[in-house]
C-alpha cells in the first residue's frame, strides 16, 4: 500500500462507524491453548514473575496446576510424570533461581530418559544480554542446553505453537529426556488476532514414531541366543517405559530364559515369576554366555559388562536392544545389536523365534533355581525379625507383605540402606510401580515422585524414605495435605546418613557429619499441616500403620525407628566410595 493509500485509508476508518474488532489472544493464552491441543492436562511448577498469570490461567483454563514448595521436587514430579504416561512431564518456574533450581530435575530427567518439558520465565533478553542486570538475569537458554536433549527459546507469540510441538517430540521421540523452553517475560503480553493465533497452533502427530529394527539385526541377534548355552534377559528401566508389557512376558516366556529385572523394570513381570533370577543375581551375571539386554544400559550399575561381576573376560556375548544407536559399544563390544523401540524389536525378536524355541538346557534353569532357594531362605529368616528398634530386615520384612497384599500400590524409595535393601527385599507384582533414585542414585526425588505418582494414577503411594533422602524434599508434605494426595511416607529413622552412631573425634562438640539429631520426629512434620503422624517402633506397628493409612488415603507420615547401628557405609556400594589410605576419620 503506497503512503497516501495509507493515509486515505486511515481517514476514511475513522470517518466510517467503528468496525467490530476481530477477538485476540496473548502469548498466556497460546502457551496454555498448545500445551491442551497435545493432552498436556497437568503442569507442576512454583509460581513467580513472570509466569504467576500462566499458572492462574492454566488453572482457570482447566489445566490441573500442582503448586509446590520448591522448584526441583516440582521438577522432579514432572519427570516422572513423563516415565510414568510417556508424556512429557511439565514443570514451571520463574527465571534464574527457579530456573536453576528445576535444572537438576531435567538433567536428572534427561539421564534417566524421562521425558519432561521445563518451561521457565525468563527476563528481558536486551538487558540479559547486555548484562546490564535485570531483574533475576540469567542467559537461561545457554546454561539448559548441555543438560537436556534440546533447548528452545521463543520471542514471538506467533511462533509457540510450532516451539510447544517441537518441545514435546524432543521430549518423546526416539530415546526421552528433558527440553527446556525459555519463554522470556515479553512474550506472555504480546498479542496477536486469535484466528491466527488458532491457527498457529501445532498439533503433534505421532509424536514418538515407533522404530521398526532391521530384519537382519533380528536374524543376528536371534542366531546368537540360539547358541546359548546359558542365556540370560536383562530388563531395564527402558523396558518399563515402553509400555510392552505383553511382548516383553512373551519373550522371557516363549524362550523360556532367565531374566533379572534392573531396579526400576522390577515388576514388569512379577518378582515371583519362576524365570525372575533376581535372586540369583551374583550367579547369573558371572556364569550367563549369552546376555539380551532389553531397555538397559550397561553403565555403572552393571559394571560396565566388565571385571569380576561378570566372570571370566571373554566368556559372554551381548545382544543389546535400544532406541539409541549410540548405546551400542559404549562400554563393551555388542555382538548383536537391535536398534529400534522396544515395543517393535521385541515383536521382531517373538516373530523370528517361533513356537518351537528350544528352551534352555534344563542344567542352567536347576542351577538358577537352587541359588534362588538358598538366598531366599536365608532372607526369610532376617526378614521376620521382630525386635525393636527395628532393623531395616525386619521393617522391611513387613512393608514387603503389604506390596504383596496391595500390588496396584506405588512404590517411591530413596536412600541408601533403605534403598538398596527395599530394591532387594520388596517384590513387585506389575510395571511401573517402582520409581526410585535412578541411574544417577539422586536423593531428594521422593516428595516430587510421591505427589506425581498419585496425581497421574489416582492410586495409593507408599514412599520409604531414608532420614536423610526425605530430609531433601520433606518440606513438601504440605504439598501433600494441600492436595490431600493417598501418601503414605514411611521415614526409616536411623539417626543418620548410612548410620546414626558416627562420632567426631575433633573435640569441637560438633555431632560426626554423617548424624543428626537424635530420636527425631518426623511425623510431627505431617502434623504440622493436618495430615495424620505416627511413631513406630516394631514391625508390627508399621504394618499396622501404613494399612490404615493406605485404607483411609490419607496423607500420612510414619517415622520408622531404625536401630541407629543397622546400616552400612553407602549401603550396597561402598566399594565406589574412596577412603583415604593415610589417615583413616
Ligand atoms: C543429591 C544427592 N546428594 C547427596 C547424595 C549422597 N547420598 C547418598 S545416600 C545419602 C543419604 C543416605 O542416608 P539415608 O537416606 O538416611 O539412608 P540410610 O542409609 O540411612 O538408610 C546421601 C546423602 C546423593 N546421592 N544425592
Ligand atoms: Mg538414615
Amino acid at each position: 500500500m503506497t503512503l497516501f493509500g495509507t493515509l486515505g485509508t486511515f481517514s476514511n476508518a475513522t470517518a466510517a462507524p467503528e468496525a467490530a474488532k476481530p477477538a485476540q489472544t496473548d502469548g498466556f493464552h497460546l502457551v496454555i491453548d498448545a500445551l491442551k491441543l497435545n493432552g498436556i492436562n497437568t503442569i507442576y511448577g512454583v509460581p513467580g514473575i513472570p509466569i504467576t498469570d500462566l499458572g492462574r490461567l492454566a488453572q482457570a483454563a482447566g489445566i490441573r496446576v500442582i503448586s509446590f514448595r520448591h522448584e526441583q521436587n516440582a521438577g522432579n514430579a514432572a519427570a516422572i510424570a513423563g516415565y510414568i504416561t510417556k508424556k512429557p512431564g511439565v514443570c514451571l518456574t520463574v527465571s534464574a533461581p527457579g530456573f536453576l533450581n528445576g535444572l537438576t530435575a531435567l538433567a536428572n530427567a534427561t539421564t534417566n530418559c524421562f521425558p519432561m518439558i521445563l518451561i521457565s520465565g525468563s527476563s528481558e533478553r536486551e538487558i540479559v544480554d547486555l548484562q546490564q542486570g535485570d531483574y533475576e538475569e540469567m542467559d537461561q537458554l545457554a546454561i539448559a542446553k548441555p543438560l537436556c536433549k534440546a533447548a528452545f527459546r521463543v520471542l514471538h507469540a506467533a511462533d509457540i505453537g510450532i516451539a510447544v510441538a517441537r518441545a514435546i517430540r524432543a521430549a518423546v521421540s526416539g530415546r526421552p529426556g528433558g527440553v527446556y523452553l525459555d519463554l522470556p517475560a515479553k512474550l506472555f503480553s504480546q498479542v496477536m488476532e486469535a484466528e491466527a493465533g488458532a491457527a498457529s497452533l501445532v498439533k503433534v502427530i505421532d509424536a514418538a514414531p515407533a522404530q521398526i529394527p532391521a530384519p537382519s539385526a533380528i536374524a543376528r541377534a536371534l542366531d546368537v541366543l540360539k547358541s546359548a548355552k546359558k542365556p540370560l534377559i536383562i530388563l531395564g528401566k527402558g523396558a518399563a517405559y515402553a509400555q510392552a508389557d505383553d511382548a516383553v512376558r512373551a519373550l522371557v516366556e516363549q524362550s523360556g530364559i532367565p531374566y533379572v529385572p534392573m531396579s526400576m523394570a522390577k515388576g514388569l513381570l512379577p518378582d515371583t515369576h519362576r524365570l525372575s533370577a533376581g535372586a540369583a543375581r551374583s550367579l547369573v551375571l558371572k556364569e550367563a554366555d549369552v546376555v539380551l539386554l532389553v531397555g538397559a544400559r550397561l553403565n555403572w550399575l552393571l559394571s560396565h559388562g566388565k571385571g569380576k561381576t561378570w566372570g571370566e573376560p571373554g566368556s559372554k556375548k551381548f545382544i543389546q536392544i535400544d532406541i539409541e544407536p549410540k548405546e551400542m559399544d559404549s562400554n563393551i563390544e555388542i555382538v548383536a545389536p537391535v536398534v529400534g523401540d522396544i515395543g517393535s524389536c521385541v515383536e521382531a525378536l517373538l516373530a523370528g523365534m517361533g513356537a518351537n524355541w528350544q528352551a534352555p538346557p534344563a542344567e542352567w534353569i536347576a542351577k538358577i533355581d537352587a541359588k534362588k532357594a538358598e538366598n531366599t531362605g536365608k532372607m526369610a529368616a532376617k526378614l521376620a525379625k521382630t525386635k525393636s528398634p527395628m532393623d531395616f530386615h525386619g521393617a522391611l520384612g513387613a512393608l514387603r507383605d503389604i506390596i504383596k497384599a496391595r500390588p496396584d500400590a506405588m512404590l517411591v524409595n530413596e536412600g541408601a540402606n533403605t534403598l538398596d535393601l527395599a530394591r532387594g527385599i520388596i517384590d513387585m507384582y506389575q510395571p511401573r510401580k517402582r520409581l526410585d533414585v535412578g541411574t544417577w542414585g539422586i536423593m531428594g526425588i521422593g516428595m516430587g515422585f510421591a505427589v506425581a505418582a498419585a496425581v497421574e494414577t489416582g492410586k495409593p503411594v507408599l514412599a520409604i524414605e531414608g532420614d536423610s533422602a526425605f530430609g531433601f524434599s520433606g518440606m513438601e508434605v504440605e504439598t501433600i495435605c494441600r492436595y490431600n494426595l493417598p501418601v503414605c511416607i514411611v521415614v526409616f529413622n536411623n539417626n543418620g546418613i548410612y548410620r546414626g552412631t558416627d562420632v567426631n573425634t575433633n573435640g569441637n562438640g560438633d555431632v560426626a557429619t554423617t548424624v543428626f539429631v537424635r530420636d527425631a520426629r518426623y511425623d510431627k512434620m505431617m502434623e504440622a499441616f493436618g495430615g495424620v503422624g505416627v511413631n513406630v517402633t516394631t514391625p508390627a506397628e508399621l504394618s499396622h500403620a501404613v494399612n490404615v493409612a493406605m485404607d483411609s488415603g490419607r496423607p500420612t507420615l510414619i517415622n520408622a525407628v531404625i536401630d541407629p547401628s543397622a546400616g552400612t557405609e553407602s549401603g550396597n556400594i561402598g566399594s565406589l566410595n574412596p577412603t583415604s589410605a593415610i589417615s583413616k576419620a
